[in-house]
């Protein structure tokens, strides 16, 4: 019998897609892949295809989900990476939990997006003059990824969503072989309560303390690797909190799962500095000011690297 921390059981036991059904997830993701596949008359060569995860997976406790465990992440990695890889030339399937951050709205502030808006003399609200350019170019921009075609956006929140989502997203990807990429910056929980042993109703406290027991949530890295899309280019993202053993784990998630890089970073200093780890080398890139972006320079770096991988 397969266990828990099996995939194929991890897969048969799992809840239905929340607000998509399968099929429709599929069939819009082949149409994404044809699009961004078209060699034009005029020459204009096929973009390469980026699966970017983004944000952070939670692990509900109940089948009717009041209680979760969650993963840090705010998405704003992943996001900022999105803007860099489209002005690349890439096309995104942009992978991301509900509510995260979102390209080209990385701007917008936590508190109130009111501070943004003014009411004019005849009593129409707009855009503060203060941000009139900031928001033209982010419209623009996101208009163009859309309309353009270059921009697919697929939402996930549980681990049981995200992880069926990237298999989907995966064997659709395999299609285009080498051009594709996976870009998983998601912080992906590495527990969960199998849907099929998860109390159905609210866990009543009137029995004192909860004891529970997590289950390892399946290496999909190597199913990724071995499975779905073999000829990918794979960058994972390692986080820790000792920096004694990043560069260590990095090393073994590389060649343990066959990445072609790994991204490596740490909680304390995860917005100004990583360390790009691939075999047989490390590059540490770090932000120059205040108003760099540290994904600017990463994926300038991974953008060359993937080429070369084509080639
Ligand atoms: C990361 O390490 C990302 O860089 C951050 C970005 C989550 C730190 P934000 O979204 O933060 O900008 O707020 N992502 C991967 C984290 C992760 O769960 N990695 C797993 C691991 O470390 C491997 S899949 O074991």
């Amino acid at each position: 019998m397969l266990g828990a921390e099996d995939p194929e059981s991890f897969f048969a036991t799992a809840p239905p897609l929340r607000d998509a059904d399968a099929d429709a997830v599929r069939t819009k993701l082949q149409e994404f892949i044809a699009r961004n596949s078209i060699i034009s008359a005029g020459g204009v060569d096929r973009r390469p295809i980026v699966c970017v995860t983004s944000g952070g997976t939670t692990v509900p406790l109940e089948q009717r989900c009041i209680r979760y465990i969650d993963n840090f992440s705010s998405g704003h990695r992943g996001a900022a990476s999105t803007e860099y890889i489209l002005k690349a030339g890439y096309a995104v399937i942009f992978l991301h939990r509900r509510g995260s951050c979102q390209p080209y709205c990385r701007f917008l502030p936590d508190d109130s997006f009111l501070k943004f808006l003014d009411v004019n003399e005849e009593s129409k609200v707009q855009v503060a003059e203060s941000h009139q350019t900031t928001v033209k170019e982010s419209i623009w921009h996101y208009c163009k990824a859309m309309e353009g075609g270059s921009l697919l956006k697929l939402q996930f929140t549980t681990i049981f969503e995200y992880l069926q989502l990237l298999r989907m997203v995966a064997t659709s990807v395999s299609t285009v072989g080498q051009r594709g990429m996976f870009y998983l910056a998601a912080a992906v929980s590495d527990f969960y309560v199998p849907w099929d042993s998860m109390a159905k109703h609210k866990i009543q406290s009137a029995g004192g303390p909860l004891e529970m027991r997590l289950s390892q949530v399946p290496k999909m890295l190597s199913v990724l690797r071995d499975q779905w899309a073999p000829l990918a280019f794979c960058v994972s993202f390692k986080l820790e909190t000792n920096s004694d053993i990043l560069v260590q784990k990095a090393n073994m998630a590389l060649n343990k799962y066959k990445m072609n890089i790994v991204v490596a970073n740490l909680l304390a200093t995860y917005k100004d500095q990583v360390i790009i780890v691939t075999n047989g080398a490390r590059n540490t890139v770090r932000t120059r000011n205040s108003d760099d972006d540290l994904e600017e320079q990463i994926i300038k770096l991974l953008a060359q690297k993937h080429s070369k991988y084509i080639c």
